[in-house]
């Protein structure tokens, strides 16, 4: 995959990365020796190779290759190595100097404090981690960024409700004397029979702090539709959802589309993952439809390093390359990105 110098310097923002995802197999080496955590690998390239393994498991197949883990197993097991606040600090560094060799000046990176309170790390090591990145990242690299705090849909809700409160010192929004990390709360992890509705409360608590909200609608998952039908018309007393991340279902249901389009809910789309599991004639046709519908949508890599290392600038050069975009649309695309975050207007002339 061959970036060219056009997309590699367009100005972007990315709205769709779990900086979980973007742990290399480089710094999870490292924090193991670091942490003497013992990984079911001999070497290095072991590890590495074990990478490639789990990209080539097929979803479509429910994930479910005997002694080949599910997308979402690689990820969480990922997540191991992760112990101290230093190593969510050299995490989330790690991406935030990466994005300005990309030319990412701002990120809404999603992260998962339930993926590392239930293992026994402490929440507020993963937080004031993340909180110095984020201040260092803006004076050092000029990368801002403003986090999002997932629920993880697939435990029970009262352990993400218990989340929420234990984050919520860290928040921004109207969060009184908050530390201003995340503005926003999402939902991620297997949505199998768990619907948005599920985490109503939790929605309703962040959006009466003042934050944000956004949930994971993943293409071609069973029951998409439906739950891109609750996230459009239900969650949060009516108003609906802000963001929807991926969506992509919505281009085949007119109620769904037209719902997106006339309240102005845009669609964070990362198209390499789909590409992983659709073929280039099924997915970059149907990418190009929703935009001729209207549909506000942005360009975003989900994990890249458990994705092929296809970065956001990667996932611009196959929509550049198989939608068949000219320049101005490709710009269309990253000025999207723009108007879709939550950055203030003014942040957003510093940015951009
Ligand atoms: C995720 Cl690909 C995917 N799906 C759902 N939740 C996630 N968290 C990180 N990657
Ligand atoms: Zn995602």
């Amino acid at each position: 995959l061959v970036i060219s110098p056009f997309i590699a310097n367009l100005p972007k923002v990315e709205l769709h990365v779990h900086i979980e995802g973007t742990l290399t197999p480089s710094l999870r080496w490292e924090l193991a020796l670091r942490n003497k955590i013992t990984l079911p690998y001999g070497s290095f390239d072991e590890l590495k190779a074990s990478y490639a393994v789990t990209l080539n498991h097929r979803p479509e197949l429910n994930g479910r290759q005997p002694g080949i883990p599910t997308f979402l197993e690689a990820y969480f097991a990922g997540c191991d190595v992760l112990r101290t606040e230093n190593d969510f600090y050299d995490l989330a560094m790690a991406y935030l100097s990466r994005c300005a060799t990309m030319n990412v000046r701002y990120a809404e990176p999603f992260f998962d404090i339930q993926a590392h309170t239930r293992r026994g790390v402490p929440a507020t090591a993963v937080l004031d981690g993340y909180l110095r990145a984020q201040r260092d990242a803006a004076a050092q690299f000029n990368v801002k960024s403003q986090w999002i705090m997932c629920f993880l849909r697939d435990e029970p809700v009262k352990d993400g409700l218990a989340a929420y409160h234990e984050a919520r010192p860290w928040a921004a929004g109207a969060v009184k004397g908050g530390k201003g990390l995340f503005h926003a709360v999402g939902l991620a992890s297997n949505a199998y029979e768990r619907p948005p509705m599920l985490f109503e409360e939790g929605f309703n608590l962040a959006r009466a702090d003042g934050l944000h909200i956004t949930m994971h609608c993943d293409f071609g998952q069973k029951d998409t539709h439906a739950h891109m039908n609750e996230a459009i018309f239900q969650v949060c007393e009516g108003k609906g959802s802000e963001r929807i991340d991926h969506g992509l279902d919505a281009e085949d249901r007119e109620e769904l589309w037209r719902g997106l389009v006339e309240r102005q809910i845009g669609l964070t789309l990362c198209p390499h993952a789909y590409h992983r599991r659709t073929p280039t004639e099924v997915l970059f046709p149907k990418i190009r439809r929703l935009l001729e519908k209207g549909v506000k949508v942005c360009i975003n890599s989900d994990d890249p390093t458990l994705m092929h290392d296809v970065w956001i600038e990667g996932n611009m050069q196959k929509v550049f390359t198989h939608c068949g975009f000219n320049k101005a649309e490709m710009v269309k695309l990253a000025r999207n990105a723009v108007d879709m975050c939550w950055a203030s207007d003014d942040e957003k002339v510093s940015i951009y």
